[in-house]
C-alpha cells in the first residue's frame, strides 16, 4: 500500500506538471483526487489494515493528498500565468508602428490656374462675380449685340431649354458682364469665371462644357492701350516676365475693335511644333473695346464712358501653365494625372 501511494504520488506530480491546459489539469484532478479517483481507491483499502498499521498509513495518505493538492495548485497557477502572458502578448499594441497614411485630396490643376488668375486680377482692383449657368438668351445674345439670326444662336451650337429659344445654357460668361452693367455703379472692374456650354464634339481641344474667365473694365477715358497693358501684365504674371504675346485683329459682335491674343508656344518657343500646330503661337483669349451699342443697351452713355472686355479659355490657360497637351485630361480626372500637380 505504501508503494501504491508512492506510485500515485510520483505519477500524479509528473502528470500535473506536464498538463497543457486547465481542462487537462481538471481531468487529472478527477483522475487522482476525485471521489472515484486513484487516491480514494487506495484509501478505501485502509479497512483491511491492522490497527497498528493504520495511523501511519493514514498519515502517509494525508501527506500524499496534501502534496497532490499543492502540486495541482502550483500547476494551475502556472497555466493561468502562461495564459495571461500569451493574451498580453497577442493583444499588445505597438504604439511605434507608423499610422496608415491618409490620402489627402488636392486642388485640380485648372482650379490652381484659376486661383492664380483671380489673385492677379484681385490685386489689380477687380471684383470676382459668380452667376447662373442657365441663362436668358436675351442676356447671352441680344444684350451682347448678337441679335436674331446671329450664327452663334443656331440650335446646332446652343443648348436651349425651350422652343422659343428663351432659356439656354450660357455659351459664354458675358451675360454676367451684362448683369454687372445693369446693377453695379460705375466705374466697373470685374471678372466672371465659370462653366459655359456649346454643342461641340469632344476632342483634344474641344468639349461641350468648358470654362471661361471673362472680364471687363468700364470707366471714363479707358482705351485699347489699357487693354493691352493690363492683359500683358496678367499674362506675364501667369507665365513669367519673359513671355511674348501677339495681338491679332479679330471680330466679335460685342466688341469693336476686337482682337485675339496669342502667347508664344512654351514647347518650341516660337519655332513651330505639334503643340502649337506649327504656328509658334497659342491662342489664349479674345478681347476688345466694348461696342458702344452694348453700353447703350445697358443705359451707359458711350460718349462719356468707354470700356474693354476679354474672355480667357480657362482650360487653355491651365494647359499652357502646366504643359498639358490634351484637354480631355482636364476632365477625365484620372488620379494618376491629377497627382502630378
Ligand atoms: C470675349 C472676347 C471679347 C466680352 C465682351 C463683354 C461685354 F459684355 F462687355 F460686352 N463680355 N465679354 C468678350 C470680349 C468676351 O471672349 C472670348
Amino acid at each position: 500500500m505504501k508503494e501504491q501511494l508512492a506510485n500515485i504520488r510520483a505519477a500524479a506530480l509528473s502528470a500535473f506538471e506536464g498538463a497543457k491546459s486547465k481542462v487537462d489539469l481538471d481531468a487529472l484532478r478527477v483522475q487522482y483526487l476525485g471521489k472515484k479517483g486513484e487516491l480514494t481507491a487506495v484509501l478505501k483499502q485502509m479497512g483491511k489494515l491492522s490497527a497498528e498499521e493504520r495511523p501511519a498509513m493514514g498519515q502517509l495518505a494525508n501527506e500524499v493528498r496534501a502534496a497532490l493538492e499543492s502540486a495541482l495548485d502550483t500547476a494551475s497557477k502556472k497555466l493561468e500565468e502562461a495564459a495571461l502572458e500569451h493574451k498580453l502578448r497577442a493583444e499588445a499594441v505597438d504604439v511605434t508602428i507608423p499610422g496608415k497614411p491618409v490620402d489627402l485630396g488636392h486642388r485640380h490643376p485648372m482650379y490652381i490656374a484659376l486661383d492664380e488668375m483671380k489673385e492677379i486680377f484681385i490685386g489689380m482692383g477687380f471684383t470676382v462675380l459668380d452667376g447662373p449657368e442657365v441663362e436668358l438668351s436675351e442676356l447671352n445674345f441680344d444684350r451682347l449685340n448678337a441679335g436674331e439670326g446671329h450664327p452663334s444662336r443656331d440650335w446646332s451650337d446652343t443648348f436651349y431649354f425651350d422652343r422659343d429659344e428663351r432659356v439656354m445654357l450660357r455659351s459664354q460668361t458675358s451675360p454676367m458682364q451684362v448683369r454687372a452693367m445693369d446693377s453695379m455703379p460705375l466705374p466697373i472692374r470685374i471678372i466672371a469665371p465659370g462653366r459655359v456650354y456649346r454643342k461641340d464634339e469632344v476632342d483634344a481641344t474641344h468639349s461641350p462644357m468648358f470654362h471661361q474667365v471673362e472680364g471687363m473694365v468700364i470707366d471714363k477715358g479707358v482705351t485699347m492701350a489699357d487693354l493691352k497693358g493690363t492683359l500683358n501684365a496678367v499674362i506675364k504674371k501667369m507665365y513669367g516676365e519673359d513671355t511674348q504675346t501677339r495681338f491679332r485683329p479679330h471680330h466679335f459682335p460685342f466688341t469693336e475693335p476686337s482682337c485675339e491674343v496669342d502667347v508664344q508656344c512654351h514647347k518650341c518657343r516660337g519655332a513651330g511644333c505639334p503643340t502649337c500646330k506649327g504656328e509658334g503661337w497659342i491662342e489664349l483669349l479674345g478681347a476688345g473695346m466694348i461696342h458702344p451699342h452694348v453700353l447703350e443697351m445697358a443705359g451707359i452713355d458711350p460718349e462719356v464712358y468707354s470700356g474693354w472686355a476679354f474672355g480667357f479659355g480657362l482650360e487653355r490657360t491651365a494647359m499652357r501653365r502646366f504643359k498639358i497637351d490634351d484637354l480631355r485630361l482636364i476632365f477625365e480626372n484620372d488620379v494618376r494625372f491629377l497627382e502630378q500637380f
